[in-house]
């Protein structure tokens, strides 16, 4: 059960963050607005929000899931790949001082983008792309296992549309993950009942279970059906302008 989160709202400069999308310009406003749906949606789940301020000059910082991974007993702040979203990390520890006593870092030459991290009950799946490297991987499984979870990393450098890991699989809990068809077949995830999503709403694959409701994203009609049937209440939230930038929908919170 997740009792709290950590959100920030995109800053005016949102527009000139990080993309490789062609879906054209973001709308700040609606941006704005499709950001306080999502904080809303979060507290229909129970969850207390902490809601850090904008921070204009990282036009990146509101995808905050990147900056750090928590469990219920420690907190680890990344190093993201990215050299402009390095700076994101400081605030973002500052934050978690508050909730943890134990925080871990990752430090150079290792990089890390939560994005990259999936956790499955106790067992972690590490991406590794162009923004989570061998060294910094290396680092968190050493760090995870000394708090007793297993891992296991998947490379996804070369997989079309995959920025992160977390942009091809979520994990919906009860054994259940969700993966675009590019990971489907991969063998590490042979153990679990798979939902699979077509490479049309692979967008989608991006989801959260949030206690006891799953937030997916709006638009992609035979996922959210996939969902409905396994019998979880849903939220769909119109993310356009998030997509924009290459966010996705877990990215704009950190869960713990
Ligand atoms: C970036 O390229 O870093 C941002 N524009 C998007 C980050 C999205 N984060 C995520 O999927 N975890």
């Amino acid at each position: 059960m997740f009792s709290r989160a950590i959100v920030r709202p995109p800053a005016a400069t949102f527009a000139s963050g990080l993309t490789s999308a062609s879906f054209g310009k973001p709308d700040f406003a609606l941006a704005l607005q499709q950001h306080a749906l999502y904080c809303a949606a979060l507290e229909q789940c129970d969850l207390t929000l902490t809601h850090l301020p904008a921070d204009a000059e990282f036009p990146d910082s509101t995808f905050v899931e990147d900056t750090a991974i928590v469990t219920p007993f420690m907190a680890i702040v990344t190093r993201p790949g990215a050299p402009s979203r390095q700076g994101e990390t400081a605030s973002m520890a500052a934050t978690l001082a508050q909730f943890y006593s134990s925080v871990h870092a990752i430090v150079a030459p290792g990089t890390v983008d939560a994005g990259d991290i999936c956790q499955a009950e106790d067992h972690f799946f590490i991406g590794i792309s162009a923004r989570t490297n061998e060294a910094g991987a290396r680092q968190l499984a050493a760090i995870l296992a000394e708090e007793g979870y297993t891992f296991v990393t998947v490379d996804v450098r070369g997989i079309e549309g995959v920025l992160h890991l977390k942009s091809g699989i979520s994990y919906l809990g009860d054994g259940r993950l969700v993966l675009i068809d590019a990971l489907a077949r991969h063998a590490t995830f042979r153990d679990y009942e798979i939902i699979r999503v077509d490479r049309e709403e692979s967008y989608a694959a991006n989801c959260l279970r949030v206690n006891d409701q799953v937030i997916l994203a709006a638009g992609f009609p035979q996922f959210e059906s996939a969902v409905r049937a396994l019998g979880y209440p849903v939220i769909a939230l119109d993310m356009s302008e998030f997509r924009k930038m290459d966010g996705g929908l877990s990215c704009l919170s950190l869960r713990f």
